[in-house]
């Protein structure tokens, strides 16, 4: 059980590059608001607690996670971006819907960032019950909208690192 051994939103702040010149889109589901609501709400103190500003964060809502991909491409259409966090969650329930969602967010999400060349980060929850999500939206196990954005950060910072010609230094 990963997150039973990794709070997630503890992260190394001092490796973390500055946000203060990179541009965000987030995608937000809104099934399971109570969850993803607080999901968002982490990202985005994570986004600005390193620099980022304001006008350089674009959200939306969407009706649920499996509508984030389609979501992700708009926002990369409407505004030049350097990472899109898709957050989302989809409880298992009484059928296998979970993972048919949970599949094509994650396919779709990882299709998109390549054939876009713009980093999009799972930020989408996939508990077995609601505890499970609350726990992992600010509760025992941390908040996973600020692991997400603190690994948009870190992609946004390298594609631009990579799009300047600047070279990764041996041990970070
Ligand atoms: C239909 C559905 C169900 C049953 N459960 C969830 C969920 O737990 N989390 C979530 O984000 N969305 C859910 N949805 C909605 C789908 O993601 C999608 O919005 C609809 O199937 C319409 O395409």
């Amino acid at each position: 059980m990963a997150s039973a051994l990794k709070n997630l939103s503890h992260y190394d702040e001092t490796t973390l590059p500055s946000a203060a010149d990179l541009r965000f889109g987030i995608a937000v589901a809104d099934w399971n608001a109570q969850i993803t609501h607080a999901l968002y709400q982490g990202c985005l103190d994570t986004l600005l607690k390193h620099g980022a500003k304001e006008e350089n964060i674009h959200m939306v809502q969407v009706p649920g996670s499996f509508e984030l991909p389609a979501a992700a491409r708009m926002l990369a259409g409407a505004h030049k971006l350097d990472a899109i966090v898709a957050i989302g969650c989809v409880i298992k329930g009484e059928t296998n819907h979970n993972e048919y969602i949970n599949n094509s967010v994650a396919m779709g999400l990882i299709n998109l960032s390549i054939a876009i060349n713009i980093p999009c980060i799972f930020g989408v929850l996939t508990p077995n019950d609601e505890q499970q999500a609350l726990d992992r939206a600010g509760g025992i196990h941390g908040n996973k909208g600020v692991e997400a954005g603190a690994t948009a950060i870190r992609m946004a910072a390298l594609k631009k690192q990579l799009q300047q010609g600047e070279k990764s230094k041996i041990g970070f």
